[in-house]
């Protein structure tokens, strides 16, 4: 039976609310900064997130009222001002409920921690080192890093690259059904507590679904060991038909 060896963690709206009150207000001061007269409502805010990647959501929205051809460069510009003010601002910013108990017991067993994200370095490493502690993280991989962002799933195969282990000895813990898909690419089970955007959003394939790191039962470094030993021993995800040409 393979143990658990490390778990992976996508950072927003998992590691920290980070989205409705973090991210969303950073966009907004960039916009007014580079003379836009348009903000996202938190409830806007919501469907934009399914577009991953604050450069690519601002180019799509940018798109949608009409910049046309324009939009991408206005895109990059806003988006580098956007990470800039993010990065200040990180200090501010909690580790969800029950987040940081998960992570002691974890660090106590010995099971590495890693981050794959689809946010930018300039903010994530100053963010994970608040939430999670200095050097807690032995392998940070960003949106920075990789060619193709989630739901795709470079981002945890170079995680688990980085780490030098297989997708049957971690486990992923994602907020959000495109994280869940870009994890599940990887092969890896994957916990999703998900948060007030997400918590509508299609889990299948999920090995736990939950709301909450700490009701109705903490989820400690136990109940990962469970929920990686069960999804172990019913095989896994089932394998592509492509996988019985081979
Ligand atoms: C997070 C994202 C990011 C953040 C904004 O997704 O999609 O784009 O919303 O950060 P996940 P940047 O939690 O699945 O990694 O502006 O740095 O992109
Ligand atoms: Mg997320």
């Amino acid at each position: 039976m393979t143990a658990l060896e490390a778990v992976i963690f996508d950072v927003d709206g998992t590691l920290s609310d980070t989205e409705r009150d973090g991210h969303r207000p950073a966009f907004n001061d960039a916009f007014a900064a580079h003379g836009f007269d348009f903000t996202w409502t938190a409830e806007e805010y919501g469907p934009l997130l399914a577009i991953t990647g604050g450069r690519r959501r601002i180019a799509h929205d940018l798109r949608a009222r009409g910049f046309g051809d324009a939009a991408d460069q206005l895109a990059a510009d806003v988006h580098r001002t956007k990470t800039m003010l993010f990065a200040e601002r990180v200090g501010s910013l909690s580790a969800r409920p029950g987040l940081s108990d998960l992570i002691a017991g974890l660090v106590a067993e010995g099971v590495r921690i890693a981050i794959a994200t689809t946010g930018s370095r300039a903010w994530v490493d100053p963010l994970v080192r608040n939430v999670l502690g200095d050097g807690v993280a032995d392998v940070v991989v960003t949106g920075d890093d990789v060619t193709r962002l989630k739901p795709d799933p470079e981002v945890y195969l170079r995680a688990l690259h980085a780490l030098a282990l297989t997708p049957e000895s971690c486990l992923a813990v994602e907020d959000s059904a495109v994280g869940l898909q870009a994890a599940m690419g990887a092969q890896l089970a994957t916990v999703v507590v998900s948060n007030d955007y997400t918590a509508d959003q299609d889990f299948t394939g999920a090995a736990v679904v939950r709301s909450d790191y700490v009701k109705p039962e903490p989820l400690s470094a136990n109940v990962c060991r469970a929920v990686h030993r069960r999804f172990v021993e019913s095989g896994g995800y089932a394998p592509k038909i492509a996988d019985f040409r081979t």
